[in-house]
């Protein structure tokens, strides 16, 4: 995971300002009216978003009665987070979230997705609630409103209470898989009459092997195949009850479903076979959580594959994971495999991601603008879903400021503007996309990486808590108000 930021040199730029370009936000300002917006157009009503998690952004840890969680624990072991920083002041959104509110609004979004942190509202997990910690997330979600922007809530992005890491193993327990049922129940009980679209759990894909497998992320754990596996299926349930939670105590018609990263496969060439063979792989990649989330059965293939490591469960569990959702979630950034047909197997084979496979400025975030086009068209093939949401999509960019000041992130333009495309290109052939959140409002708290990885459309100086629009702010900003990917 060493991915450092190689320190550049600034480039050259005088001149620029001479040559007629202007600051960011004022770039879209000064476009002409007659910008095309039939080729590459959006449906009507396809939601534009941004978003955010809580342990990324928010900061103020020890105020208001928040409990400890996983992460405010596991970033103070030494050489865990590459630049050795941690979440506890992050982009101190807890205080200036009225001023982001503003930011998501001058892109015109109209959704922003963030995630309520589990140790504000029960400080231990469970037991008593914290009205403090509620309190923020009611004044989120009514700023939110108040600017014409959709809440949408996750409900679990990895900052798990501390407490409960403790008493109960966290995951490796079905006990916290009961009590985010509760918790879930409680945050829909209190938020659902103005928060519409709820998430379950972000990214057990990737919270499970690298928290509890590998020791990457928190708790830190390396574990052997079988309790991961057990642990997968934990966090399955956890998102069924969850889904039970917000059907029993929110307002009728809150709408609720996964955001996952889905393991990405694409086949390598476009022919009916690889396409075949893409979709059985896409199916028995994700066989550990969504697809037993979406069909209430492990595959065969998994179970053989797992053999003695499989999980243990009942039917009344596969019953419970299987909760009908309303919405599929996908966050999706790399390609994870590219897949051809085979005689072996269940019919399919990854092929070897060569060396020199581009990749943005995080390592992993391999250029792939097709996976956006396939994995939603498979995925709602093999499901069969009518609502995709992209819950997570962008990129890390080098995002130097210059001498004037600004960051010409052209990288993440790039970046953007041909997943876009893709995803236009699935729009147009009626795979049933509705909604796009773009990862992230502004810079963050990278877990691993800490503050050395930037996500943001808003660059953010870590020292004067400075928000400034980077070009790709004011290219997503026009990409909305067209609803249209651009050329
Ligand atoms: C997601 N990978 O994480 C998370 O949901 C966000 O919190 C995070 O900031 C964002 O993507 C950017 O990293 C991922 O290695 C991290 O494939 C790494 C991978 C996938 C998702």
């Amino acid at each position: 995971m060493s991915d450092k930021v190689s320190r550049r040199q600034f480039a050259k730029i005088a001149g620029l300002s001479a040559a007629g370009m202007t600051g960011p936000l004022e770039c879209a300002d000064a476009m002409p009216a007659a910008v095309p917006r039939s080729a590459g157009g959006f449906p009507q009503n396809f939601l534009w978003g941004t978003a955010t998690s809580s342990y990324q952004v928010e900061g103020a840890v020890d105020e208001d009665g928040r409990g400890t969680s996983i992460w405010d624990k596991f970033v103070r072991i030494p050489g865990k987070i590459e630049d050795g920083t941690t979440g506890d002041r992050a982009n101190e959104h807890y205080h200036r979230y009225k001023d982001d509110i503003a930011l998501i609004q001058q892109l015109g979004c109209k959704a922003y997705r963030f995630s309520v942190a589990w140790p504000r509202v029960f400080p231990d997990g469970d037991g008593k609630p914290n009205p403090k910690g509620l309190d923020f997330y009611n004044r989120l979600v009514d700023e939110l409103l108040k600017n014409g922007i959709e809440p949408w809530l996750t409900l679990y992005h990895w900052d798990l209470p501390q407490s409960l890491e403790d008493r109960f193993g966290g995951w490796r327990s079905t006990e916290t898989c009961k009590i985010f049922g509760d918790y879930a129940a409680y945050v829909a009980e209190h938020l659902t009459d103005r928060v519409k679209n709820v998430f379950t759990l972000n990214e057990s894909g990737r919270f499970v092997y690298f928290g509890y497998g590998i020791g990457i992320d928190a708790p830190g754990l390396s574990l052997p195949q079988a309790e991961v596996n057990q642990i997968r299926h934990n966090t399955a349930l956890a998102h069924g009850l969850a889904v039970q939670a917000v059907r029993a105590y929110g307002r009728r018609g809150t709408r609720v479903g996964p955001a996952e990263n889905i393991d990405a496969c694409i086949p390598a060439i476009d022919t009916p076979e690889n396409v075949r063979a893409a979709e059985i792989a896409l199916r028995e990649m994700n066989a550990g959580y969504l697809n037993v989330i979406m069909t209430g059965r492990y595959t065969d293939a998994f179970l053989k594959y797992a053999g003695s490591d499989a999980p243990k469960y009942t039917d009344a569990e596969l019953k419970i994971i299987s909760s009908p959702v309303d919405f599929l979630g996908l966050n999706i950034y790399a390609p994870q495999h590219y897949i051809v047909a085979s005689d072996l197997g269940a019919g399919f084979m990854p092929l070897p991601i060569p060396k020199a496979f581009p990749h943005m400025n995080s390592d992993w975030l391999r250029v792939g603008p097709e996976t956006i086009y396939w994995v939603p068209k498979l995925a709602a093939n093999i499901w069969k879903t009518d609502a995709i949401y992209i819950s997570e999509n962008g990129t890390s960019g080098d995002d130097q400021v210059m001498q004037d000041g600004k960051i010409y992130d052209t990288d993440r333009i790039m970046y953007l503007r041909n997943y876009l495309a893709q995803l236009q290109r699935a729009t147009s052939e009626g795979v049933p996309v509705r909604g796009y959140f773009l990862w992230s409002l502004m810079d963050n708290f990278e877990w691993v990486f800490g503050l050395n990885k930037r996500f943001g459309l808003y660059h953010v100086n870590f020292d004067t808590q400075v928000r400034t629009p980077k070009l790709s702010a004011s290219f997503y900003r026009n990409v909305i108000a067209n609803n249209a990917a651009g050329a």
